[in-house]
C-alpha cells in the first residue's frame, strides 16, 4: 500500500543527544541510546471513520519521535499498518450499505491527505492487513503445530475451526529466559482488569472452548457474508487483530525493534498480545520499548461517533483551518496526558501560529541557534512539546519587545532570518511557518 508524501526535512546544524522516553512496559522513563538505525512501529487506523483529532494526536506524537531521532543522526525505519479487514470495519460497512473495500479505500485516502497536511512524515512501509494474510497464515500454522495455538469448536451454529492463541502455553516457553514474555509484561494489569478490557476492546472472554478466557483469536474461519482468504491447513478465513501487527512488524523490522507505539487504548490487550505472539513465533521480544499517547476527548468527555462529537481533521481543513494550527494545538499538550479538544484550544493555536510567523522575520542567527538548542533539550526529555513551544513563545515575546523598544536589528540569520526559525520549527516540531 502506498503511504503519503512529505516535503524534505530541513537540515539543521548540530545534533540531538540521546533521549528519554516513558516506557509503558518498564513503567518509567527509559534512556534510548543513540543508534545509527532506530526502528518504529505505530499501530495504524482501522479505516471505517475519518481521522479524528485523537488519531491525529497519536501520529503527531510519534512523528516527534521520528523527527527527534533523525535530528540525532539516526536513520529511522518506520512501519505502520492499516487494519483494512476487521469486525468494526465490516460492521460499519453492513450498517451503511457500503462495500467494506470501498469504505476502507475512501477512509485511507482521507487519512493520507490528513497526514500530509499535518506534516507527519510517512512510514517506509505502509501495510494493510489484507496484504499481510499470506505472511500470517504460515505463522499461525506453525503456532498450531507447536501447541501454542488451538482450534475451538463452533458455538451457536458458527463453524468449527476458529484458532486461538494459548497464553498459558506461551508463558511456559523458555521460563528461564529473562527476556521472555509473560502476561502483564506490557500492561502490568491485574486479571480482572484484563478480562474487562478484553471484552471492551475486541476480545471474547466468554467464548466457550477457550483454554484461558483471555486467549486471543488468531484465525477466524470463514462465515457466510464475510470476506475470507485461503488459510492453508487452517481453512478459509481471516486473521485476528494482534497477529496482524506482530507479523507485519517482525517481517519488516529488526527483532526486537526500538519502539512500539500507539494510543493508550492499545496497551491491553493489543500490545500485550502482539508481544506474546512475537515471542511465541520468533523467541525474541517484539520491541525494546512500548510508548503510548494519551486519549483525546471532546469538551471533557469521550470523542465518539455515537455521541456525534467527532472532530475530524478533514472537516477542519475544509473549513479553512490552517493544518499548522491543528498541529500546534496538538503539540500544546504533552503526548502522554489525556486531554480534551475545545474551540479554545484551536483559537489559542491560531494566535500562536500568527505570533510565531510575525516573529520569524526578525529572528537573528543567535536567536535561532539558541531556540533550536532549547527545543532539542525539551524534546530529548520525553518529547516535551509544550515546553518546546514555550521556548519559541519566549523568543517571539523577546523579539516583539526588541522591536517595540526600537533596538536596532542585529545581524539577520544566514540566508534570511525568517528561513532560519522556520527551518528549526519545521524540522523539529513539524510546524510550517
Ligand atoms: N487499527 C488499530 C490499531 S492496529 C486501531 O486501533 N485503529 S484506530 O483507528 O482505532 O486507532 C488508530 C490509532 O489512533 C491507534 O494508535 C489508537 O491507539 C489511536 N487512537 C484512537 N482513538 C484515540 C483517541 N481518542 N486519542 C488518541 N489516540 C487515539
Ligand atoms: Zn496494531
Amino acid at each position: 500500500m502506498i503511504a503519503w508524501n512529505s516535503t524534505p526535512v530541513p537540515e539543521l546544524d548540530g545534533t540531538q543527544s540521546d533521549i528519554t522516553l516513558f516506557d509503558t512496559a518498564r513503567q518509567e522513563p527509559a534512556l534510548l541510546p543513540g543508534r545509527p538505525e532506530q526502528s518504529l512501529y505505530v499501530c495504524g487506523i482501522t479505516p471505517y471513520d475519518a481521522t479524528h483529532l485523537g488519531h491525529a494526536a497519536t501520529y503527531v506524537a510519534f512523528d516527534l519521535l521520528n523527527r527527534t531521532w533523525r535530528d540525532a543522526g539516526s536513520a529511522v525505519h518506520y512501519v505502520q499498518n492499516v487494519t483494512d479487514v476487521d469486525d468494526p470495519l465490516l460492521e460499519r460497512a453492513t450498517a451503511t450499505g457500503v462495500d467494506w473495500r470501498d469504505l476502507a479505500a475512501g477512509q485511507i485516502a482521507l487519512f493520507r491527505e490528513d497526514m500530509e497536511a499535518l506534516n507527519v512524515l510517512p512510514p517506509e512501509q505502509y501495510v494493510g492487513a489484507v496484504e499481510a494474510i499470506d505472511w500470517i497464515v504460515p505463522v499461525v500454522e506453525d503456532l498450531v503445530a507447536r501447541g501454542l495455538a488451538y482450534p475451538v469448536p463452533g458455538a451457536d451454529g458458527e463453524p468449527d475451526g476458529d484458532v486461538y492463541f494459548s497464553l498459558d502455553a506461551c508463558a511456559a516457553l523458555d521460563e528461564a529466559d529473562e527476556a521472555r514474555w509473560f502476561l502483564g509484561q506490557v500492561s502490568h494489569l491485574d486479571g480482572s482488569t484484563m478480562l474487562e478490557l478484553s471484552a471492551e476492546r475486541g476480545g471474547d472472554p466468554a467464548r466457550p472452548g477457550k483454554r484461558n478466557a483471555l486467549d486471543p483469536l488468531l484465525w477466524r474461519s470463514a462465515r457466510e457474508g464475510e470476506p475470507s482468504w485461503p488459510g492453508g491447513s487452517l481453512g478459509d478465513g481471516r486473521p485476528g487483530w494482534h497477529i496482524e501487527c506482530s507479523v507485519i512488524a517482525q517481517r519488516f523490522l529488526p527483532s526486537p525493534f526500538t519502539v512500539q507505539g500507539g494510543g493508550s487504548d492499545l496497551v491491553f490487550p493489543h500490545h500485550e498480545m502482539s508481544a506474546s505472539h512475537a515471542w511465541a513465533a520468533a523467541g525474541t521480544p517484539l520491541a525494546r520499548h512500548y510508548a503510548h499517547a494519551g486519549m483525546v476527548g471532546y469538551d471533557g468527555g469521550k470523542m465518539s461517533k455515537s455521541r456525534g462529537n467527532l472532530v475530524l481533521v478533514s472537516v477542519l481543513r475544509r473549513a479553512g483551518v490552517d493544518p499548522a494550527a491543528i498541529r500546534l494545538a496538538i503539540l500544546a499538550h504533552h503526548y502522554r496526558g489525556d486531554w480534551s479538544w475545545t474551540d479554545g484550544v484551536l483559537d489559542s493555536a491560531v494566535d500562536r501560529l500568527a505570533t510565531w510567523r510575525a516573529a520569524a522575520g526578525a529572528a537573528t542567527q543567535d536567536d535561532v541557534d539558541a531556540v533550536r538548542d532549547r527545543i532539542r533539550a525539551h524534546l530529548a526529555d520525553d518529547l516535551d512539546a509544550p515546553s518546546a513551544l514555550a521556548a519559541v513563545d519566549a523568543l517571539a515575546a523577546e523579539i516583539r519587545h526588541r522591536s517595540a523598544s526600537g533596538e536596532p536589528a542585529e545581524q539577520p540569520a544566514e540566508g534570511g532570518a525568517r528561513r532560519g526559525l522556520a527551518d528549526v520549527v519545521d524540522a523539529l516540531l513539524g510546524v510550517r511557518l
